[in-house]
């Protein structure tokens, strides 16, 4: 039972049962990725003060401008997980093609893989606004060796044994899930410790947020814009709030506090949408799935999917349930009635 002002050390010596068969690995990863973070988090919020922003002069295989904190939180997150000798391979938005990682005690000892975003809403960056590093993790499949990107990485979100994500905002958060529902961690930065701030943390079953880009209206499916006028209409508790921050974890993660979707749908300018499947939304579909919410391309659960590319993008529909289950009928009604 989490314990109010529990460090996250407490919290995960407490419930080292949520981690089975693993003999400390999937703790020790956790407890990683939180020292990058860290270190990310001082770096992220002294990005105004030192010339660490701006263009790094290169894109990413998104062909976006890569900010140097993307760079910098991206070599950090892998050089700390590759020094505690437990993960045999990285997948990260900012590399073309996975990392091996060599493991020194035989490569059967790394048992997890890591598949990341590290700095997602990095554009967000030269204005202030919040920005946010997530993470996935699954057992590799094949036994010994060097990992294989399609048994290893191109695993259904179903196959997770572990998700999560640091929000940089006005505090600094981590929240994270073994499968045992979902609890929030916050910094605090004199002492360097995480704090148990958000026990149990769950998507309420009906909000009043939609959140949505609706600069792309015109180039939405019929469905998303028969939804987005039935959240504008004057009936019941609608019409809902607009809400949108361009920075998914934030907007996701304040939903889950107080109710609320988030879509992403594809368009005719982008015909799976933007949002990456196997580093951004597996992981939030099985931290939205634990905190009782909802998570699908507008027909099917996010996490039955079977990826086929590392970098693959799907549409993306994320929070209360009531309100995904809404959305999901107007896509069904106008797929039925073209
Ligand atoms: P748009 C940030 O770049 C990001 O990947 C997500 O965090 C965010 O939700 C989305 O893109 C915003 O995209 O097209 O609305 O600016």
């Amino acid at each position: 039972m989490p314990k109010p002002n529990q460090t996250l050390g407490e919290f995960i010596i407490e419930n080292q049962s949520d981690f089975p068969g693993s003999s400390g690995e999937l703790s020790r990863l956790i407890n990683s990725l939180r020292l990058a973070a860290k270190v990310v988090n001082h770096e992220v919020n002294k990005a105004g003060l030192v010339d660490i922003i701006g263009a790094y002069g290169e894109t990413n295989i998104q062909g976006e401008d890569q900010q140097k904190l993307d760079v910098y939180a991206n070599n950090k997150f892998i050089q700390t997980l590759t020094n505690r000798e437990i993960v045999c391979g990285i997948a990260s938005e900012e590399n073309d093609d996975f990392i091996q990682i060599e493991g020194h005690k035989g490569d059967h000892q790394n048992k997890y893989v890591v598949l990341m975003d590290p700095l997602d809403g990095s554009s967000n960056i030269d204005v202030n606004v919040s920005v946010g590093t997530i993470f996935s993790i699954y057992q590799r499949v094949t036994p010994v060796g060097t990992p294989v990107q399609k048994e290893d990485f191109l695993q259904p979100g179903n196959k997770q044994v572990a998700a999560g994500y640091i929000i940089y905002g006005t505090s600094t958060m981590l929240v994270y899930t073994t499968g045992h529902g979902v609890n929030g961690f916050t910094l605090n930065p004199a002492l360097g410790s995480w704090y148990l701030s958000h026990p149990d943390m769950k998507f309420p079953e009906e909000g009043q947020i939609y959140s949505i880009n609706e600069g792309n209206y015109i180039h939405f499916p019929q469905g998303v814009k028969d939804y987005i006028k039935y959240c504008q209409q004057e009936e019941g508790d609608r019409p809902y709030t607009s809400r949108y921050i361009g920075s998914m974890v934030s907007d996701i993660h304040r939903n889950m506090i107080k109710g609320g979707i988030f879509m992403y749908p594809k368009s005719s300018k982008a015909s799976e949408g933007k949002l990456r499947l196997l580093y951004e939304c597996n992981p939030f579909a099985f931290i939205t799935e634990q905190a009782g919410g909802k998570a699908s391309d507008g027909f099917q659960r996010i996490m039955d999917i079977n990826p086929t590319e590392l970098h693959q993008r799907v549409p993306f529909f994320c929070g209360s349930k009531k309100m995904v289950e809404k959305a999901e009928e107007f896509m069904a009604n106008a797929k039925a009635n073209p």
